[in-house]
């Protein structure tokens, strides 16, 4: 047995799994949230509804947000005119759009990672793709395999529609993967684009204005790997802990159906302060075995599914009034854009800690929470790790 132990040890890394780069990318084409009432009711040629019209005007100006990227376009709507009508079967019409473009958005925010971990794309051992949207067979792992040329003999793993939680499922799956197979380099990436949400409104289904509010479309990807060369990568953030639990009480606060019609998101409304009352527990029991106590000594990466769950996680621990920055950032230049936030709010993160002069990639802190909430309610916690950041040492 003590050969088997030995074979069993050699397989595995020695040191934690590290961020060593990150990639973002958006879909050219934008909107500012202030114009967007009167672009989405036009659109979908709903301006006779003006008292939800008045609601989503009201819900749009306290979203947070200043504008959002979305792949659809005016011309793409006028094409397909199935996706804006409310309850009109539109899936065949998304399907071929997201099939084509979520591998692609996907690509363009991967390069960007493997270009600034400077290593060749045939050291890259293990790859997840995460997407709410375009399933298919082979999948977008498969496309993105192809798009970016990487080796066949990659081990690839996809997580369809998982929801906005699931920036933190990517990051638990390539911990254990870096931490368990010695040299392994994982690319993870989550590509989202919210064609299949869009449609007019409706008096019946109120929640579906809070997405249309709220959704935008990005990608985002990041290598993981242990033991890093520090002659070529630069460890980022480590991570040290992972975990994910389902909230009690919540059956049914988030859900997502995949009919017909596309897919129809129902949102209950006090989702912010469900999260809110469980935030403390888990703070405490991922915690207490570090010996840290004050919340406000952490550095914060919590999903902003919109701005009431990030001002209820403050209110509720009495949070700084920084600790949210970078989230807020990432909500009022991007929107909600589901799986692929939290890699946004780490590149937001580890740049303003440089350009501020800080000692770490995490405000000058080391140790940080990254958060993952959506269907279920279902909530990912990552214990992340800084890394110090000598002047001039990257930029
Ligand atoms: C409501 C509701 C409600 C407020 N139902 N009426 C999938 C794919 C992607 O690519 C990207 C993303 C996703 C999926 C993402 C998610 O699952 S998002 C889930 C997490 N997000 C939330 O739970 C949103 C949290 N809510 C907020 O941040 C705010 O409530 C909100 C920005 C929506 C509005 O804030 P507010 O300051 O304007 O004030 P209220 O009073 O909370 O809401 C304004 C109006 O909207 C009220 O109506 P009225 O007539 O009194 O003005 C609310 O009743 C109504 N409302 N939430 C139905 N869930």
């Amino acid at each position: 047995m003590a050969y088997l132990q030995e074979i069993h040890e050699k397989q595995r890394a020695r040191g934690p799994a590290t961020i060593l780069a990150i990639g973002t990318a958006n879909p050219p084409n934008y909107i500012y949230q202030s114009h967007f009432s009167d672009y989405f009711f036009g659109m979908t040629k709903s301006q006779h509804m003006t008292q939800l019209k008045a609601k989503f005007d009201r819900i749009c100006a306290n979203s947070m947000i200043k504008k959002r990227h979305m792949h659809l376009s005016e011309e793409m709507l006028k094409e397909n005119s199935t996706i804006s009508t409310y309850k009109e079967p539109s899936l065949d019409s998304c399907q071929d759009i997201l099939v084509e473009e979520v591998p692609k958005l996907g690509e363009k925010a991967a390069s960007k990672a493997i270009k600034e971990w400077g290593r060749p794309k045939s050291d890259i051992t293990h790859l997840i793709f995460c997407s709410m949207a375009g399933v298919d067979m082979p999948g977008a792992d498969y496309q993105l395999v192809k798009l970016l040329g990487l080796k066949p003999s990659i081990k690839r793993f996809m997580l369809y529609h998982q929801g906005c939680f699931a920036g933190g499922t990517v990051l638990r799956l390539a911990k254990d993967l870096a931490e368990n197979n010695a040299g392994a380099r994982v690319l993870v990436v989550c590509s989202e684009i919210v064609v299949s949400t869009f449609r007019g409104p409706s008096e019946k289904h109120l929640d579906m204005l809070v997405g249309q509010a709220l959704f935008g479309d990005g990608a985002s990807s990041v290598i993981v790997g242990s033991d890093p060369d520090t002659s070529i990568e630069q460890p980022l953030f480590h991570l040290v802990s992972a975990s994910q639990t389902i909230l009690p009480n919540t059956e049914g606060a988030i859900e997502g159906h995949l009919r017909e019609l596309g897919l129809t998101l129902s949102l209950k409304k006090n989702v912010p302060q469900m999260i809110a009352e469980n935030i403390g527990k888990s703070l405490e029991e991922t915690f207490q075995p570090l010996g840290i106590s004050d919340w406000n000594s952490l550095f914060w990466v919590t999903h902003p599914g919109g701005p009431t769950i990030l001002k209820e996680i403050e209110a509720t621990l009495g949070l700084n009034a920084d600790k949210m920055r970078a989230s807020k950032h990432v909500l009022s230049e991007y929107g909600n854009m589901s799986s692929a936030c939290v890699f946004f709010i780490l590149d937001e993160m580890r740049r303003w800690s440089i350009k501020e002069g800080k000692s770490t990639t995490g405000e000058g802190l080391q140790w940080g929470v990254l958060y993952g909430f959506g269907p279920g309610l279902t909530m990912e916690t990552i214990v992340l790790h800084s890394t110090a950041l000598d002047s001039g040492h990257y930029s």
